[in-house]
């Protein structure tokens, strides 16, 4: 067992019924993956809430988004052979890929960074347009100077792109678009500026050649990305042998710059790794886990929504420690603490 994770022991921080559904047709199934990051003194999580219609018998209805912003329910009879819903969180109908969610982003808040409420005078963030039609997900915030960045993932029959938005106030928000295009997610910007340029962590997949493997972009305005480089693959016969993808912000530690990854196997079991990049020069790959440092072993991670899940896009850090949030089975929202002396030793540089 290689697990180094502190979890906190009232897990999970937050479930489905802890949050009020954003309108009366739809339930909220899956709490799952937040932003983190501190404003006006508090925490703050920005919650991914996976939302579905009230299934009827014999009938798999998923929501999208219409081109006016509102939900629009697709009903499929599930005896039809077009069908294929054999994964929780996708279905195939005929050819075209619906997710069985539609999700949107949601603010909470606090001031110990266990106990979150709703940020009532917040707005939610929403899919919006032809890209967002599916919704949004799994958003990564990060604060350089005073403006917060956040990446996450746009989706839509279009296929799954990023999203950039920003904002000072978390009242008004610029919308700069895809700056990423489909198929890419896992985008966590570095906070601080290297050699006066913006730089990038993302995921892009190549299905043909190659895989779905960790790149590194970099950028003069933190939109328009370029000089891409894959720096991290997938490895057989370990934790993260199908693909792997970004967390949080990197963390700048005096050896190096400390990424917490996630890896899934084929079976789609998601661990948690570490790798360290040169503070100088970030396409540099200093270290890596041979091992999780995460694994799915509590009862939540391995039974929920979508089983065997450790996912993380946020964090804080105070001293050595980690605040880490993170999306267990895909339903609920978890913390965890770890040292970071103790995952730089586990990498032996
Ligand atoms: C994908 C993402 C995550 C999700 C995991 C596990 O990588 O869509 O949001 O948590 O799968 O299902």
């Amino acid at each position: 067992m290689t697990d180094i994770a502190n979890r906190y022991k009232q897990n999970p921080l937050l479930s489905p019924k802890d949050l009020k559904p954003s309108n009366e047709n739809m339930i909220i199934e899956c709490l799952l993956n937040p932003g983190v990051f501190e404003f006006e003194g508090k925490t703050w999580l920005l919650i991914r809430v996976a939302e579905r219609t009230i299934q009827k018998e014999g009938i798999l209805s998923v929501p999208i988004y219409n081109d006016k912003g509102e939900v629009e329910i697709i009903d499929f009879d599930l005896k039809d052979p077009k069908l294929d819903a054999a994964d929780s969180r996708v279905i195939n109908y005929d050819g075209t890929d619906y997710l069985t969610t539609i999700s949107h982003l949601r603010l909470v808040c606090s001031v110990d960074g266990i106990n979150f409420e709703e940020a009532a005078d917040y707005p939610s963030l929403f899919g919006e347009g032809e890209y967002e039609s599916y919704g949004i997900e799994d958003c990564r915030v990060a604060k350089i100077d005073d403006t917060f960045y956040l990446t996450y993932t746009m989706v839509s029959a279009n296929g799954v792109g990023v999203g950039l938005r920003t904002t000072k106030d978390w009242k008004v928000f610029k919308k700069e678009g895809m700056i990423l295009s489909p198929h890419n997610k896992d985008c966590a910007i570095f906070e601080e500026k290297i050699n006066d340029k913006f730089y990038t962590l993302h995921r892009p997949s190549s299905p043909e050649l190659g895989g779905n493997y960790i790149w590194l972009a970099e950028s003069f305005d933190g939109i328009h990305w370029g000089n891409h480089k894959c720096i991290a693959k997938t490895r057989a016969g370990k934790f993260d042998s199908k693909r792997l993808g970004a967390g949080a912000a990197p963390i700048k530690t005096e050896k190096g710059w400390l990424e917490i990854y996630h890896g899934a196997t084929n079976e789609n079991r998601y661990c948690l790794g570490a790798i360290l990049l040169d503070l100088k020069d970030p396409s540099i790959v200093l270290a890596r886990s041979e091992e999780p440092i995460m694994e799915p072993i509590a009862q939540y991670e391995q039974t929920g929504f979508f089983g065997n899940v450790v996912f993380t896009n946020g964090h804080k850090v105070i001293g050595d420690t980690v605040y880490m949030y993170y999306g267990a089975s895909d339903e609920f929202v978890c913390q965890a603490q770890f040292s970071i002396k103790e995952i730089l030793s586990k990498l032996d540089i």
